[in-house]
């Protein structure tokens, strides 16, 4: 510091603005993705990284530091005391359970409960004012876990839901029709909790054309999914602002049932298939949580699919306390509101049916 000089007569300095913290639980191959795009997207000011394993957390810290003068500045700081996540704006959590073999499903929830009390209650205990992102998976439920072992009122309790899943299924809906993927939009609005297949029926140019758009809404990294998939219904999508089938009428283009189907196909099958070809997904979730940083600490009110506490919506009993996705507008003070999205009878009762079966699961966790 003696290498610098001060101006004479220099004004003390002005009061700076407030620092944006962000930490990251667990520094695995999620938990890094995430701290990478943070950084990357210049999205805070200080990075704290926690994970159970000292060594591979200090090298994961050194390894980022050691690309300072590559990135915006950032200050980098890593530590297993959750000391280090003092006065967080917010705590991303990534660390969880894998499946063991033979396990059963709700053992796997209930050591990802043991594992989350270690977790939650230091975090409330540094950053009482922080907002919470639960990344780990079954999400759903680790988020309801998250939300009842923090005390935290449930706007600052959200889980990533379908966002990434909405990601896939814009690129490769995007990638059919040649466009970019940021044009494509979709409402997303239904969750549940096994495979649901909705059929949505419509005219055009004569023809009955079904149109089928589900997805799977959660990465399999064991196979939890068939129990707790959370599952999301697209009937509305446009392109540019225009909806997809009045532009197809309108260009007398027919859709084809196969395409569409194999889009859905696509959908459901992508997660499965990059933990076949690489054992893990990492970077389509980094830039998924990353989106999510950006909205909630930028105030940016943007619309994204994620699990929040969903009792009193779309007809869900107040007493059903259950996290699930659906459309929510995020900022600073994190779910803002939810978008009302019409439903059917039909969409409507599985929600109720999925709110159901995640309660009935929580009820066995003892929280
Ligand atoms: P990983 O590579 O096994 O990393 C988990 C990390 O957590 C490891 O570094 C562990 O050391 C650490 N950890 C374990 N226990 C603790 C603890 N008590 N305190 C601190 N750290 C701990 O897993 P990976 O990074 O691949 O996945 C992490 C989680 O993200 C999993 O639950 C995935 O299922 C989930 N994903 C969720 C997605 C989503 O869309 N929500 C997408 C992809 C993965």
């Amino acid at each position: 510091r003696a290498f610098f000089r001060p101006l004479q007569q220099a004004a003390p300095p002005s009061p700076t603005k407030r620092q944006t913290k962000i930490s990251v639980i667990g520094t695995g191959n999620v938990g890094m993705a995430i701290a990478q795009t943070i950084l990357t997207q210049d999205l805070a000011d200080e990075l704290a990284l926690v994970d159970a394993k000292p060594d591979k957390l200090r090298g994961e810290m050194l390894d980022l530091q050691h690309a300072a003068a590559f990135l915006p500045r950032t200050k980098i700081r890593a530590s297993p005391d959750y000391a280090v996540t003092t006065a967080s704006d917010l705590c991303i959590i990534t660390a969880g359970a894998r499946q063991i073999a033979g396990e059963s499903r709700l053992d796997l929830v209930q050591r990802n409960l043991a594992l989350f009390r270690e977790i939650v209650p230091p975090l409330v205990r540094y950053s009482p004012d922080a907002l919470l992102l639960v990344v780990s998976n079954p999400v759903d439920v680790l988020t309801y876990i998250a939300w009842k072992l923090s005390g935290f009122p449930p706007n600052r309790v959200i889980g990533s839901g379908t966002n990434l899943d909405s990601s896939r299924f814009r690129f490769l809906l995007a990638d059919h029709l040649e466009v970019n993927a940021q044009d494509v939009q979709i409402y997303h609005y239904l969750v549940d909790v096994a495979y649901l297949v909705t059929h949505i029926h419509c005219e055009l140019l004569g023809l009955f054309i079904i149109f089928l758009i589900l997805m799977l809404g959660c990465d399999i990294v064991s196979g939890l999914c068939n129990v707790l998939n959370s599952v999301a219904l697209w009937s509305s999508i446009s392109v540019g602002g225009v909806p997809v089938l009045s532009s197809l009428e309108k260009h007398q283009i027919a859709y084809e049932e196969e395409v569409l189907e194999s889009i859905r196909k696509a959908v459901v099958e992508s997660a499965y298939e990059v933990i076949r070809l690489k054992g893990y997904t990492s970077w389509a979730i980094g830039y998924s949580a990353a989106s999510l940083a950006r909205s909630l600490l930028r105030d940016q009110h943007s619309i994204h699919p994620v699990s929040l506490l969903a009792k009193g919506f779309y007809g869900i009993p107040d007493d059903r306390e259950v996290f699930l996705s659906l459309p929510a507008r995020l900022g600073r003070g994190g779910v803002l509101s939810v978008a009302n999205v019409h439903l059917t009878d039909e969409e409507s009762n599985r929600l109720r049916s999925s709110a159901a079966t995640l309660w009935e699961i929580q009820q066995q966790l003892g929280i």
